[in-house]
């Protein structure tokens, strides 16, 4: 993950840390300023911050704090041996969970606006990954954006057009890319302005190669996609956080399956399914799994084409799968 900060930013990092020290040994009021800054991107203990006046900062949390993620919005503190601390994480407008060990889960990022779910042509996308993303998305009160990426590797536009046959008409809009056409990036980065998005996406897909066509100068490691399996080698390892030039930011993450869809309650999931959201009426049976139960108000409203066969099948298995 160090790895991960480009030469310079290491360099500025280094170069803050002793003008805050300096600045302490001049005023010994510094001690009890509380800075606000932005997470940047953490590993192991240790957190980048940017200060407001853009400088970034590494610092350790307090030990009564919960985990702090990549785009919290946190009060540093310098103590008077030069060290920084993050003395408090303010209140989040959203948090973003992934599994960890042991299928508990861990918080991945913070404040995000939109989620951008990248697709490839190439291993061909997921409708059933698309939804569960969807769901989180939903529950996040985030938007969600669709990216089918390697547009190149297409022969045709059927995957791009059976995609957007099934989002568009839900409000999602579907968006076709490659790293080599500077159109789609250029239409891209329309939708990422003066807002916080994350690129979500197996691994593989192409996100941290998105954001390096987008960032040029900020070098991001990007990972081969194995010739034999057709399978990306994990490259991104934490989730970090990139200013665009045109305003707005956007959050690398590593290559996830699932988002937090455990312990998600039934009702988070017709939340999460925007045509079913505001069904007429209500199922029976509060416990009803919409398949064979009578007078199931989701299956009354495939019966009048509200939604998707296919949509309808993945809601009913999110429901089997992550609802007790
Ligand atoms: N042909 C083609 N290849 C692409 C495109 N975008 C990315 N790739 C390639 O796909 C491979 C994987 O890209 P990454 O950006 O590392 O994928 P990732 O989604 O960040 O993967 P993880 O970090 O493991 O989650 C690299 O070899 C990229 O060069 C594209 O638009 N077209
Ligand atoms: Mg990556
Ligand atoms: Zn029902």
């Amino acid at each position: 993950m160090a790895k991960k900060l480009t030469q310079q930013q290491h360099r500025q990092i280094k170069e803050n840390q002793q003008k805050h020290l300096a600045s302490y040994e001049q005023d010994e009021d510094a001690t009890s300023e509380l800075l606000p800054a932005r997470v940047i991107t953490n590993y192991g203990k240790s957190i980048i911050a940017e200060l407001t006046d853009k400088q970034l900062i590494r610092c350790l949390p307090r030990q009564n704090l919960e985990q702090i993620v990549c785009g919290d919005n946190v009060l540093i503190q310098i103590l008077e041996n030069g060290d920084a601390v993050v003395a408090a994480i303010q209140a989040r407008d959203s948090l973003l969970k992934k599994p960890g060990f042991g299928g508990k889960l861990k918080p991945m990022a913070a404040n995000i606006d939109q989620v951008v779910i990248v697709m490839a042509v190439r291993p061909q996308p997921n409708p059933y990954l698309i939804d569960r993303y969807l769901v989180a998305t939903e529950n996040l009160h985030a938007d969600g954006l669709i990216l089918l990426n390697k547009m190149d590797l297409a022969e045709d536009d059927s995957i791009l057009s059976s995609l957007s046959e099934e989002y568009e008409k839900l409000g999602y809009q579907v968006l076709p890319t490659s790293i080599s056409d500077a159109k789609s990036i250029y239409r891209l980065q329309q939708h990422l302005n003066h807002k916080t998005s994350i690129l979500v996406g197996l691994s593989g897909v192409g996100k941290s190669a998105l954001i390096n066509t987008l960032l040029p100068d900020q070098n991001i490691r990007v990972g081969e996609v194995s010739a034999a399996s057709g399978e990306g080698t994990h490259t991104t390892t934490g989730s970090i956080l990139y200013h665009l030039p045109e305003g707005g930011d956007i959050i690398d993450s590593p290559g996830v399956r699932d988002f937090g869809l455990w312990n998600t309650s039934a009702d988070d999931v017709t939340y999460g399914f925007v045509e079913l959201r505001n069904l007429p009426g209500h199922c029976k049976f509060s416990d009803c799994k919409h398949d064979i139960e009578p007078d199931c108000a989701v299956k009354d409203a495939y019966a009048a084409g509200e939604i998707s066969e296919q949509r309808f099948k993945h809601y009913k298995k999110i429901i089997q799968e992550y609802t007790s």
